[in-house]
């Protein structure tokens, strides 16, 4: 969802914003307030269970400009989330419950990737927006 200029490419597709839910722009609102930013775009993924994960990647498509700000919010089942150093391959694993609020900044997307993994102890589901802000093309 996000405002109507928003077309974003992920995972080599390109998609189309859906018009916002209100719910979802109160909630896009209230996250701005928080971080002080100013996203105009939300990607949400569904997790039917522990079986449903998403792989190694950085949030660095051109479309988000140079240290893309992104949070994260959590809905429902915990579950992990991996930071791995693009270069360094330190890794990072922090437990995403429901309702926390994880902001990636700086250079995050530079040099780390991370993922949501496989976690055969998850029976329920959960929903993950990331907030975005899409850089306006100026050409
Ligand atoms: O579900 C999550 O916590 C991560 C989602 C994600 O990595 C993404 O949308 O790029």
């Amino acid at each position: 969802m996000g405002d109507p200029h928003c077309s974003y490419k992920y995972s080599g597709v390109l998609f189309e914003p859906e018009p916002w839910h209100p719910l979802v722009k109160q909630l896009t609102d209230r996250v701005n307030q928080l971080c002080q930013t100013r996203f105009n775009s939300v990607l949400l993924n569904w997790y039917a269970d522990g079986q449903q994960h998403m792989g190694w990647h950085s949030d660095d498509e051109p479309e988000l400009g140079e240290n893309p700000q992104i949070a994260s919010l959590s809905l429902g089942q915990q579950r992990f989330f991996d930071l791995k150093h693009k270069n360094l391959g330190t890794q990072l694993k922090l437990e995403l419950g429901h309702g926390s609020l994880l902001l990636m900044a700086g250079q995050c997307q530079q040099y780390w990737q991370h993922r949501v993994p496989k976690m055969a102890a998850a029976t329920q589901g959960r929903i993950n927006l990331t907030f975005r802000e899409i850089k306006q093309k100026t050409t």
